[in-house]
C-alpha cells in the first residue's frame, strides 16, 4: 500500500489530520513535540465511481482504494544539529512515497510557534534540504573518486552535481531544474526532496474566507521565478479542526449537512486524499459484482497483466485477456452481461495500458 507521510513544525496541525484522515486516535495537544514515534493508519480513497457500480451490482461488499498514513513528529530549524527531536524524522521520512506537508495558519492563544506558512514552509525545506545536502555531499565524493576509474558512472556524477548545486542553495529538490533522467539516478539514494509534495495549509475556523488567498500565497512561494516546483507540488488550504469534527460525524448526511452549512463543499480531506493520489501517478480500476465491488491501485502506465496482478499473482502468470468497459459507458448500459450480449464489452490482450475508471474483469489460466 503506498505512504503518505506528514512532515512539518510541531502544533501545525498532523496528528489532528491525522485522525480525521483515518479515524484514528492519535494525541493532539498544544505543546511542542506531542507525537514522538509515528501513528500509522490506513485512510479510503472516496471513489463515486466505486459507490454508484456497487449500487448497479447491488454488491453485498464494497472495498475502496486505500493510503496508509504515517503522521510523523514535529521538526524545528535547527533539527539537523539535534534540535528538538533531532534527526528522528529522517527515517520516517524515508520511508514514504508521498510527503505531505502541514503549515500552520491558524491562531490559537493556547497553541505556541508561529502561525505563518510561509513561515512553517521556510523551516521545513531547509531542514529537508539540508539533511539532504549531507546525504548527496557524501555520495559525490564517492562518485568523484570512483569516477576516475569508472568512466561509465558520469551520469550519476553529472546528478549529484546539480542537486549538490540546488541543495547547497538552500532549495529542495523538487524545486531544483533537473530532468527526468537525473531524478531517475538520484532515487535509490533516499532523498528525502526528489520526491513530489502536497502543501495542507492549515486555516483557522474563522478565517474560512482566507483559504483561497492563503492557498495562493504558499503556491507563489513554491513557484519563485526560475526554481518552480511546477507538477512536482500541489497546494490545499483547510481548517484541519473542522474537518475533523466533520469526520467524526458517522451519517454520511448529516456529515455532509455539516460540511455544507459551513460552505466547505464535500470537505477537503476527500480532495485532498485524491490529490495525494493523483501526485504519486496512482489510477484506479474497478471490478463489480453482486458479490463486490472494488476499486484497485495501479500505477499510471500499467498493463492489463500488471494490474491483473494487484489482485492474483496467479492472474498476472496466466493472464489470456482482458474484458473492459469504461466506468460510465457501464453505468448507462445498467448491467455487466447486458454489456457483454450488446458487444460493448471490449477484449484487450497484454499489451493494453489501462486507463483511470476501466472496469475489467481478467481470463487467466495457471
Ligand atoms: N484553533 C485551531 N486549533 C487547531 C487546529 N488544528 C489543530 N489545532 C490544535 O493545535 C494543537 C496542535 O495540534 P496537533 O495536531 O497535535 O499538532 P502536531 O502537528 O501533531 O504537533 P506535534 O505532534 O507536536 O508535532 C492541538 O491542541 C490542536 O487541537 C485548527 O485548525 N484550529
Ligand atoms: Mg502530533
Amino acid at each position: 500500500m503506498e505512504r503518505f507521510g506528514l512532515v512539518g513544525l510541531p502544533n501545525a496541525g498532523k496528528s489532528s489530520l491525522y485522525n480525521a484522515l483515518t479515524g484514528g486516535g492519535a494525541l493532539a495537544a498544544p505543546y511542542p513535540f506531542a507525537t514522538k514515534d509515528p501513528n500509522i493508519g490506513v485512510a479510503k480513497v472516496p471513489d463515486e465511481r466505486l459507490d454508484r457500480l456497487a449500487e448497479m451490482s447491488k454488491s453485498r461488499n464494497v472495498v475502496h482504494a486505500a493510503v496508509q498514513v504515517v503522521d510523523i513528529g514535529g521538526l524545528v530549524e535547527g533539527a539537523s544539529n539535534g534540535e528538538g527531536l533531532g534527526n528522528k524524522f529522517l527515517a520516517n521520512i524515508r520511508e514514504v512515497d508521498a510527503v505531505v506537508f502541514v503549515l500552520r495558519a491558524f491562531v490559537d492563544d493556547d497553541v505556541t510557534g508561529p502561525a505563518d506558512p510561509l513561515e512553517h514552509l521556510r523551516v521545513v525545506e531547509l531542514e529537508l534540504a539540508l539533511a539532504d545536502l549531507e546525504t548527496v555531499e557524501r555520495r559525490l565524493a564517492q562518485t568523484q573518486r570512483a569516477a576516475k576509474l569508472d568512466r561509465s558512472l558520469g551520469d550519476e556524477l553529472d546528478a549529484l552535481t546539480a542537486a549538490n548545486d540546488s541543495l547547497a542553495a538552500g532549495r529542495p529538490l523538487y524545486r531544483a531544474s533537473l530532468s527526468a533522467e537525473q531524478r531517475a539516478v538520484l532515487a535509490p539514494s533516499f532523498l528525502l526532496t526528489n520526491r513530489r509534495v502536497l502543501a495542507v495549509v492549515n486555516v483557522g475556523d474563522h478565517d474560512l474566507d482566507s483559504i483561497p488567498e492563503q492557498e495562493a500565497r504558499v503556491a507563489t512561494e513554491f513557484d519563485q521565478a526560475g526554481h518552480s516546483a511546477g507538477d512536482n507540488v500541489e497546494v490545499i488550504g483547510m481548517c484541519v479542526q473542522l474537518e475533523a469534527e466533520a469526520a467524526t460525524i458517522e451519517d454520511p448526511l448529516e456529515r455532509a449537512e455539516m460540511l455544507e452549512g459551513l460552505g466547505l463543499g464535500e470537505g477537503a480531506l476527500f480532495r485532498m486524499v485524491r490529490s495525494a493520489y493523483h501526485l504519486l501517478g496512482l489510477r484506479t480500476f474497478l471490478t463489480t459484482g453482486d458479490k463486490e465491488s472494488r476499486a484497485w491501485t495501479f500505477y499510471d502506465g500499467s498493463t492489463a497483466p500488471q494490474c491483473a496482478g494487484r489482485i492474483h499473482t496467479d492472474f498476472q502468470r496466466g493472464f489470456i485477456r482482458a474484458e473492459v468497459i469504461r466506468w460510465d459507458e457501464l453505468l448507462e448500459l445498467g448491467a455487466w452481461n447486458k454489456a457483454k450480449d450488446v458487444g460493448k464489452l471490449r477484449l484487450e490482450g497484454k499489451d493494453y495500458l489501462v486507463q483511470d475508471g476501466d472496469v475489467m474483469e481478467f481470463r487467466f489460466g495457471v
